[in-house]
């Protein structure tokens, strides 16, 4: 029997890589974590620009495993800024004593299977032979510099939201250039606007953005949430997209379905008059997008809203011809994973910030000093490029795996990834992938579907180790026939419109198939399809 170094190597130390760490050691496994960083923390450790913070509450974006945990630690705002969740992950890391099964400044570059289990070579010169290997590797890990002409000759600073400089960047009377108005951009943009001398935005794509309403967290609510904790999480893990839905200022028990009064249906959008949906505006603002039913069904209902969005634009921005480039067109409403700001619009009114269109004036260059549109070249110190990032299968095409016979995944994944359940790939034995390719991730609070990945594969490997059993691959018709769940799931929605473009379908890469990667169906529905799966005797796959 071939001896191993590790029973399993997991890729990242992330939220993913960090609680699948804990659970394994917990069931007396061999484990060792690799990680690229210096620090825990993933997303929120490589993700330092000005202004980067979540947008789902933190309340709800933190991890569910520990009731001590969760009960003992104090967030200051509703949704946290960057530092506090790294503090978090930090915190983890500390309490259950992780970061000694943790080799830091070690980038994965290959992965093998062979013997019956996987043998990992890193940057650093070490070979790592283990049973399992689990790609805790994260969605949006791998950021996107695209090759904008002329980047090499820029003699000022280039850097990346998603590769901020530990050290920060000295934006104090600078001039300053952002590419890319996604999330990143959208946060980024106000806070950098407040510190440097002038701010220019090179925007391709308007964006549809919506208030974060973020704000300090009162004492009463962060104590109703410790109160009703169990409650919370069985909410979110049954949810469509991981959030309870619990109001903390009225904690009632939920009710049952039946006790609940029944509402009256929503209203189409489609069947308003133009004053009819302007009266509905003024009254609910950006609710009135929740208020209809067929905005997010209907192309000409979401043209509608998207006519009131930007009205909202042209309300807010002062300037006419700023606000005229502001407004997204040609893209419906929710195509895109939603954006969340703070003063985003009103930011374009201070006179030290300016936008250019690069659908009006193309971007021809980069120059020693600036960036060259039709419009002209403007001068910048420091280019900053909020480009996003080769999302889903980017961190795993960049390790070169190979699974059985050889096999490459990037070779399997040519035409658009396929993973059964997200979890796993057939002809990649004892390889799982955390929040993969199909699995609900993304379009979800994400540590809700970290949390289930990571007690679903533990559970499995629980499984595995009582029945004597060293193996686990999915077979071929399992993994397409779940392919073609994710993709009926997503038919007919907005994300997947022919006039979308977007990371979830990998179109902001050049040369990456269109396909929408994630699973939409909803947390609740994905851990109902992954139990079933269990139950009967994990279906779908073939153990040896
Ligand atoms: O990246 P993006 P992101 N020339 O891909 C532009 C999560 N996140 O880092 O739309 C000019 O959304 C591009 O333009 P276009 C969240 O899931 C969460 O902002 O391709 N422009 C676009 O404007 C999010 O969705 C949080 O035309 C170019 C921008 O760059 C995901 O990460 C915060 C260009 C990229 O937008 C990614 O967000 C931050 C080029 N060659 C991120 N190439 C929160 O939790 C690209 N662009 C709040």
């Amino acid at each position: 029997m071939t001896t191993r170094d590790f029973d399993t190597v997991i890729v990242g130390a992330g939220f993913a890589g960090m609680y699948m760490l804990k659970r394994l050691r917990d069931a007396g496994l061999r484990v060792r974590v690799l990680e690229a960083g210096t620090d825990v923390g993933g997303t929120w450790y490589w993700n330092r620009y000005p202004g980067a913070r979540c947008d789902v509450p933190s309340m709800e974006y933190s991890y569910s495993f520990d009731d001590d945990l969760q009960q003992e630690w104090e967030w200051s705002e509703v949704m946290s800024a960057q530092p506090e969740i790294l503090d978090y992950a930090r915190h983890v890391s500390e309490r259950f004593d992780l970061r000694r099964d943790i080799q830091f400044e070690t980038r994965v570059e290959t992965a093998v299977y062979e013997d019956g289990g996987w043998t990992v070579r890193t940057d650093a010169g070490d070979r790592l032979t283990s049973r399992f290997c689990i790609m805790a590797t994260g969605c949006l890990s791998v950021s996107n510099t695209p090759d904008l002409p002329g980047l090499d000759s820029f003699e000022g600073r280039v850097v990346h939201t998603g590769r901020w400089p530990k050290e920060g960047v000295d934006l104090a009377g600078k001039r300053v250039g952002v590419i890319g108005t996604g999330s990143s951009g959208v946060q980024a943009i106000p806070v950098i606007a407040e510190t440097a001398a002038h701010l220019t935005v090179f925007q391709r794509t308007p964006v549809y953005t919506f208030p974060a309403n973020n704000r300090p967290l009162r004492e009463d609510v962060q104590t109703a949430y410790k109160e009703h904790y169990g409650e919370v999480r069985q909410r979110q893990r049954h949810s469509v997209a991981g959030f309870s839905g619990f109001n903390p200022l009225r904690p009632q028990p939920s009710k049952d379905q039946a006790e609940r009064p029944k509402r009256p249906p929503r209203p189409e959008i489609l069947e308003t008059t133009p004053d009819e949906r302007r009266a509905m505006w003024e009254e609910r603002g950006f609710r009135t997008f929740d208020t209809y039913r067929d905005i997010y069904r209907d192309l000409d209902a979401n043209e509608l809203a998207t006519e009131l969005y930007r009205e909202h634009i042209a309300a807010v921005v002062e300037d006419s011809g700023t606000a005229e480039r502001l407004m997204p067109r040609g893209y419906p409403l929710g195509c895109k994973r939603q954006v969340l700001d703070t003063d985003y619009y009103d930011t374009f009114n201070r006179p030290n910030v300016d936008i250019v269109s690069l659908q009006e004036h193309p971007l021809e260059t980069i120059t020693a000093s600036g960036v060259r549109t039709g419009a002209g070249e403007v001068e910048v110190d420091i280019l900053v490029l909020a480009t996003g990032f080769d999302a889903m299968t980017g961190a795993l095409d960049r390790i070169d795996i190979r699974g059985r016979d050889g096999r490459a995944l990037r070779d399997k994944w040519a035409d658009g990834p396929r993973a059964y359940l997200g979890l796993q790939m057939e002809g990649f034995p004892n390889l799982f992938t955390i929040t993969g390719p199909g699995s609900p991730s993304v379009l979800s609070n994400v540590i809700v579907s970290i949390e289930h990945h990571v007690e679903w594969i533990d559970e499995l490997l629980e499984h595995m180790r009582d029945h004597g059993l060293s193996t686990i691959e999915p077979t071929a018709e399992a993994e397409e026939d779940w392919g073609r769940h994710v993709n009926e799931v997503a038919d007919g929605t907005m994300y997947t419109a022919p006039t979308c473009s977007s990371w979830y379908l990998g179109s902001n890469i050049e040369g990456k198939p269109r396909q929408f990667m994630p699973y939409v169906g909803g947390v609740g529905r994905y851990r109902a399809a992954c139990d079933e799966v269990v139950a009967n005797g994990y279906e779908g796959f073939v153990l040896s």
